[in-house]
């Protein structure tokens, strides 16, 4: 039996992916990418050939929702503390276009991603073959690395595929200690030209060359100077934007200031933190403590209200750390931006600097959020955000559900704020349901995900999973109020009834629980709040909706 060098080449680069930490791959079918999709079904097996290694396979038909799957289990793994880059593999032509979304979404995250696209070998380039365009370069600006990999030639020597698996890795782990925005992780796209015969060819799984120096991240190290400790003002405010951590409220804390932490900083906890303050900076108190505020700390990146932007906009003094991938585009009046929070924010002012009476104030206005009542959008975001748990994560989709949370997430004790995650680099409400799901898989944890009735429609799709494909443990809830209620309560809602609803709310009269059905997938209609509660508190065992009336 003879070896096929697209084979034998796909073999080797998924070992050495491997060997490099790559373990979760997410595959959609075509001819093209056959050579890697021979070698993943082998590596993804129950039982992997001998000599072959072992990874982690799941197989979407539509690349968007494929890549948006990748996106999720790469968010999962990171919010485990093990950052990994996920792999997508798909075939030519359109399909590669589909990837976009979650390319520019990770792009603007910073979460790694491998695109293995195929191609057409140069022969076949450029002279009319089917399904062939430009796919080198598709990506842009969104992506950290690219390369354009030749067809593998008979008899090749391994190494090639080793070296491109090392640059991969590396340019999407991106690099701590590198002050670019090249290097911060991201998506890489390698393109590879696949040659005939594309069709398995029985080969055996080669051990990869061994390396020279360890695998693994690259260490995180603060260039330069550790910059100095805060200036200890006595009104000073941290805001925690999205992916802030629980270093926020350290220093909060230390520095006894308010912390203004949005449900996805992972910073919602502790005794300086003030759950109702979107309330609070809407009413006059609220305007009177931002007018006199001296400092403003901004620790991940806020995106959703916009008297958390007046407030770091007016700022007398700001400064910024861990604004993600996008650091290098924290406004443009900030005094410092720092890529992490360097230790020395963590260092207690002086007693004699702090103002026990600044931290009061914002306490008696905001200090707790105010259950909703009866039955609707914000009801059924507060029973979501009470089920989680350390072994129940949440995912959050863009629009209304977010800023539910935002507003009536009470504040957990100090250090416990629960594991919320949400796409908040681009905010669209495309892919939520793969991008949960990734999360489920990614963390190996239950996820709850709340999301509206138009982003669930948005990817309905994301709920088509195969019969041989594991599910996730992911309970969708979806807030159904008949379209993107959102836009009725922006500046657009002046705008007569008719226009507002066809143009921007766009009601869709679609039926959930068909479309659940059709993809047999099982749905759990609510119309209360006791049954809500009853829905929530039955254990997850697969992939279901919930779909809450409101
Ligand atoms: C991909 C993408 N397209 C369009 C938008 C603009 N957009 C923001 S919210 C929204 C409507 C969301 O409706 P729904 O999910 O029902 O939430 P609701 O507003 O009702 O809370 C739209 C279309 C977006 N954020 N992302
Ligand atoms: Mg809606």
């Amino acid at each position: 039996m003879s070896e096929h060098p697209s084979a034998a080449f796909a073999r080797a680069l998924v070992a050495a992916l491997v060997e490099r930490g790559v373990e979760d791959y997410v595959l959609s079918p075509g001819s093209r990418s056959g050579p890697l999709a021979h070698a993943l079904a082998e590596a993804g097996a129950p039982n992997p050939p001998l000599g072959a290694p072992k990874v982690d396979l799941h197989v979407r038909i539509d690349e968007r929702s494929a890549g948006f799957l990748a996106l999720g289990i790469a968010r999962g793994r990171a919010a485990t503390g093990d950052p990994r880059p996920v792999a997508i593999v798909t075939t030519s032509g359109t399909a590669v276009g589909n990837l976009m979304p979650a390319v520019m979404e990770a792009h603007h995250s910073g979460v790694p991603l491998l695109l293995l696209t195929a191609d057409r070998p140069a022969e076949l380039r450029g002279v009319g073959s089917n399904q062939t365009t430009d796919q080198v370069g598709l990506f842009g600006a969104f992506v950290r690395w690219q390369a354009d990999v030749p067809a593998a030639a008979l008899g090749e020597h391994p190494d090639r595929a080793t070296a491109l698996a090392d640059r991969a890795v590396a340019a999407a782990l991106g690099d701590r200690a590198r002050e670019d925005m090249a290097a911060a992780p991201g998506p890489v796209h390698v393109n590879v030209a696949f040659r005939e015969p594309l069709g398995a060819d029985g080969g055996v799984w080669a051990d990869p060359p061994r390396l020279p120096t360890p695998t693994g991240g690259i260490p995180i190290v603060v260039p330069g100077d550790e910059p100095a400790p805060l200036p200890p003002v006595a009104r000073g405010v941290v805001i925690a934007g999205d992916g802030a951590g629980d270093v926020a409220r350290e220093v909060a804390e230390a520095h006894g200031w308010p912390l203004l932490a949005e449900p996805t900083s992972l910073a919602r906890s502790g005794s300086h933190c003030i759950p109702d303050y979107v309330r609070l900076l809407e009413s006059p108190q609220g305007e009177d403590l931002a007018a006199r505020v001296h400092q403003v700390l901004v620790i991940g990146r806020p995106t959703l209200t916009r008297p958390v932007q007046a407030l770091i906009r007016r700022a007398p003094a700001l400064i910024v750390a861990r604004f993600g991938a996008r650091w290098r585009e924290a406004p443009h009046h900030a005094q410092a931006v720092l890529r992490d929070v360097p230790a020395t924010w963590l260092w207690s002012a002086a007693p004699d600097d702090a103002d026990p009476a600044w931290l009061a104030e914002w306490r008696s206005g905001g200090g707790r959020v105010h259950a909703p009542e009866g039955w609707g959008p914000r009801v059924v975001a507060a029973a979501f955000a009470d089920s989680l748990t350390p072994e129940t994560w949440g995912f959050v989709g863009s629009s209304g559900p977010v800023r539910s949370l935002d507003r009536l997430m009470p504040a957990a004790p100090a250090g416990r704020a629960p594991m919320l995650l949400a796409n908040r680099g681009l905010a669209g409400i495309d892919g939520t349901l793969s991008t949960a799901a990734g999360v489920a898989f990614g963390s190996r944890r239950i996820v709850h995900a709340l999301m509206g009735d138009v982003t669930f429609l948005h990817e309905a799709g994301g709920l088509l999973i195969g019969p041989r494909e594991e599910r996730p443990r992911l309970r969708i809830v979806v807030v159904n109020d008949g379209g993107g209620t959102i836009f009725s309560g922006l500046e657009h809602s002046a705008a007569p009834p008719e226009n507002l609803e066809r143009v921007f709310t766009t009601p869709h009269g679609a039926e959930l629980a068909a479309i659940c059905a059709g993809y047999r997938v099982p749905h759990t209609p609510v119309r209360s709040r006791t049954e809500l509660a009853a829905a929530l508190a039955a254990p997850v065992t697969g992939l279901e909706v919930i779909e809450a009336l409101v």
